[in-house]
């Protein structure tokens, strides 16, 4: 099993968490900035310093065999008031990082929303409300304008599940709402929508690239696989999580087994989903003209029947065994025996991979292409005089590499494999010591040291062969 010639093998970041000065040459306030100062646990400056630091790292691209680089644009830098009156200097950054990728002969993969909208917009209600949705679009029509020569690769939104549940249901972005399954719902839709009318809006300019979304999937097992209630309960999260989302990707609708089970979920808290024939119309279009998605994969999730109280804890810190996740009427995630997890419990199952490529493949026959566009290993890296072996990384990437190509192997058009992350940098959730980058940062003098796994990984792109 050989990686393609054009496979891509990239490296991810995301522009809150690397670029650092959040409140710097322009830039806008954004939701993240007022939220993290209200808790007081870190703060996104300087993070990895990309705004000044972007030149190393693309060397270090080029010298480590990386030939994409997913970057994302932070809208507050080009509009700091999320529309209106546009920012110069945050333009310009953008273009002089552009032509730095190209230098370097590495394909920047451009993502407009990376959780970060832009203040005004967020007190408004974020994509709740109908004038968000206006002005991402904006900001769309002008960057696709505006980086034209620059940009081949677009995504509009990235992780559309995770703003949902980490704003409505999990607590740990700002809003910090929980159990709000029926506001998840609508934000969801809501962004698609969004993305449609991107979408259609790229494709009637007919510009020369390609535009799709990132989802971040993860594969729902029941707990007990002979237990109907649990059969019930791994529906419910893959509805919530995949399902609705992939519908609106794939067939610019939902079927009516995401309906009943989105509904009934909602019903439950005395919500309603408000889902316009209107709205249908535009994403059933851009559903056919989707180029690619974006999948990001970590990890899957075996799930039990749960009536108690909901009871939601994230594991912040690293502290293995802390996290609990029962949502009523939903499900409760479980530990499986003999599946390891990292310290931050998220569990190790490379296979399950495999199984969310082929599912994609079956449900979705008119799927174009795939990228991984995140995967990667959050790890307490040792640093010890400039050598960090990260060895359990280099072996949870290899195993996930080894199933993406059984799944390419089996039919499934995966083009690249971008691991989150390209260097160490700021965690939403965690701050610093969950570290994911091929490249590790000490924070106080922003230098980079490759880690065992970048080496590794420049073999792999290089060789085109799994070690
Ligand atoms: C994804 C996000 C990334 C990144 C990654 C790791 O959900 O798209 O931005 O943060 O997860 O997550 P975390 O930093 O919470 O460990």
């Amino acid at each position: 099993m050989k990686f393609a010639e054009d496979f891509i093998f990239g490296g991810a970041t995301a522009a809150y968490q690397c670029e650092g000065s959040t409140r710097a040459y322009g830039k806008g306030v954004i939701s993240w900035d007022e939220f993290l100062e209200t808790k007081g646990r870190f703060q996104a400056d300087p993070a990895s310093d990309f705004y000044h630091q972007y030149p190393i790292d693309l060397k270090l691209c080029k010298m480590f065999g990386i030939n994409g680089i997913r970057i994302s644009i932070s809208w507050a830098r080009i509009f700091p008031k999320g529309s209106g009156e546009i920012n110069q200097e945050g333009i310009d950054f953008y273009h002089n990082l552009f032509k730095e990728c190209r230098k370097n002969d590495v394909d920047p993969f451009v993502t407009l929303h990376h959780f970060d909208t832009p203040i005004g917009l967020y007190k408004d209600g974020d994509f709740l409300n109908e004038h968000t949705i206006n002005a991402f679009v904006k900001y769309a029509e002008f960057c696709f304008e505006e980086f034209k020569d620059e940009v081949t690769y677009w995504f509009t939104f990235n992780e559309i599940w995770a703003v949902a549940t980490n704003q409505y249901i999990e607590g740990t972005f700002p809003y910090g709402e929980k159990y709000n399954v029926t506001k998840a719902f609508q934000a969801m839709h809501n962004m698609m929508l969004a993305h449609a009318k991107a979408v259609i809006l790229y494709k009637e300019k007919g510009y020369n690239g390609k535009i799709g979304v990132v989802q971040s999937l993860e594969y729902k097992y029941p707990y007990n696989e002979l237990k109907v209630e649990d059969i019930h309960a791994a529906k419910n999260e893959d509805v919530l999580q995949n399902q609705f989302l992939l519908d609106a990707t794939f067939l610019g609708e939902y079927s009516c087994e995401t309906l009943q089970v989105a509904n009934k979920l909602a019903s439950l808290q005395g919500g309603v989903i408000t889902i316009k024939e209107e709205d249908l119309k535009i994403m059933r279009k851009a559903a056919e003209l989707n180029d690619f998605m974006g999948m990001n994969y970590y990890q899957s999730r075996f799930i039990q029947a749960y009536d108690g109280e909901n009871d939601i804890f994230h594991n912040g810190t690293g502290e293995k065994g802390t996290s609990r996740f029962g949502l009523q009427g939903v499900g409760e995630r479980m530990e499986k025996d003999g599946i390891d997890r990292t310290d931050w419990d998220w569990l190790i199952h490379p296979e399950s991979m495999f199984d969310m490529l082929m599912r994609i493949k079956m449900q979705y026959p008119n799927y174009k292409e795939i990228y991984i566009t995140e995967n990667g290993m959050g790890y307490k890296d040792d640093f010890e005089n400039g050598v960090i072996d990260d060895s359990p990384r280099i072996d949870f990437v290899r195993r996930h590499l080894h199933y993406l190509l059984k799944a390419v192997e089996a039919g499934v058009n995966v083009k690249g494999y971008f691991i989150w992350s390209l260097m160490d940098m700021f965690s939403w959730t965690n701050g610093y010591n969950k570290r994911y980058g091929l490249f590790y940062i000490d924070y106080e003098t922003q230098k980079r040291y490759p880690k065992a796994s970048a080496y590794w990984y420049k073999r792999i792109s290089e060789t085109k062969e799994l070690e």
